[in-house]
């Protein structure tokens, strides 16, 4: 099992919830994982890898509980009352889902969030790379590619990447896949810094909440990711429900409790070498012309790991290892 070999000092995060936010749209169906109240400034140097987990995994299990449930269930027909809603519910959620997968095909090729990344699934998408041969070794922990593409309401993102697999006796990676975005460059009025950042229960919530210093005029929105690899046939994802592990967080909303934005509004996948995902433009409360700057790093569990020398977009700042320093923005300016 590879670790971490270099970790920052921990840092004295502020608990300062930001509550303004530029991005309309979402938050009816942004969640928020139940462990969240014990985020603030008393826990923040607190690192309770386990325990986070748990947490946060109840809630999810809530969540993928009764989408099994209706699926089991089809005679729904027969059935009035709680059963009939929960089919709604699921109904809706799927519905929504294949219908953004089938709108793409309106422009062709279409998208297929599976977790394998394609140029011919991905022509006409921007694409940068990352050609610094990761210090793990291959098929460790690694970023290699970056795609974006706007349309049909949706922005698309592929990183082509991986951490390393679970150890074991455990769902989540030692490290984990971050992506954090500003909706509104250069704008610097809205959104959240690094350092206001204080969730530290749940597993990508946890991960998510690390100290980068990122180019002056960035701020904070959503950061989105993965602490776990699918493997071959199994991707990990978000689907209708939600996972504690992988998907988007609506950071700005609620530094100190990440909402999270649930999976059929903002589906994620990530298989064995690449996270593929979406989000609604509505849900990132972005219009045309509007400019979004976006980075991918990596880090561990806990946020305090800067040393994977992994950046998309490739950064020629990583001194030492360190991807801590954020030069380049990936930006995107919606059509
Ligand atoms: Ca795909
Ligand atoms: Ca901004
Ligand atoms: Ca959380």
């Amino acid at each position: 099992m590879k670790r971490w070999v270099e970790r920052v000092a921990l840092m004295a995060l502020l608990g300062l919830g930001v509550q303004g936010c530029a991005a309309a749209g979402g938050n009816a169906d942004a969640g928020r994982d139940a462990g969240g109240a014990d985020a603030g400034p008393g826990d923040a140097g607190d690192f309770r890898d386990a325990g986070e987990r748990d947490g946060g995994g109840d809630d999810a299990s809530t969540e993928l509980d009764a989408g099994s449930d209706a699926d089991v269930e089809p005679d729904a027909g027969d059935d009035a009352g709680a059963d009939a809603g929960a089919d709604a519910g699921t109904d809706a959620g799927t519905d929504a889902g294949t219908d953004a997968g089938t709108d793409a095909g309106t422009m062709p090729p279409m998208i297929t969030l599976d977790g394998v990344v394609s140029d011919a699934e991905w022509m006409g998408a921007a694409h940068v790379v990352n050609t610094r041969i990761t210090r793990w070794g291959p098929g460790e922990n690694e970023l290699d590619g970056l795609r974006t593409v706007v349309r049909d309401g949706r922005l698309w993102i592929a990183i082509e990447g991986r951490v390393e697999p679970p150890p074991a006796g455990s769902m989540d990676s030692m490290n984990g896949i971050v992506a954090y975005l500003d909706v509104d460059l250069p704008d610097t009025t809205s959104g959240t810094t690094f350092s206001a950042m204080s969730d530290v229960t749940g597993s990508l919530d946890r991960a998510l909440n690390a100290a980068f210093a990122p180019p002056a005029g960035f701020r904070l929105h959503f950061g989105f990711g993965t602490r776990a690899m699918g493997t071959a046939g199994t991707p990990v994802t978000n689907g209708a429900a939600f996972d504690e592990r992988v998907g988007w967080r609506h950071i700005a909303m609620n530094a100190a409790d990440f909402p999270w934005i649930v999976g059929t509004e903002a589906p994620m996948v990530c298989g064995v070498g690449a996270c593929e995902t979406s989000i609604l433009l509505t849900t990132l409360g972005v219009t045309s012309g509007d400019q979004l700057g976006l980075f991918v790093r990596i880090t561990n569990a806990t946020g305090d790991a800067f040393d994977s020398d992994q950046t998309l977009p490739e950064d020629p700042m990583v001194v030492g290892g360190s991807t801590q320093l954020v030069t380049v923005l990936h930006t995107i300016t919606i059509p």
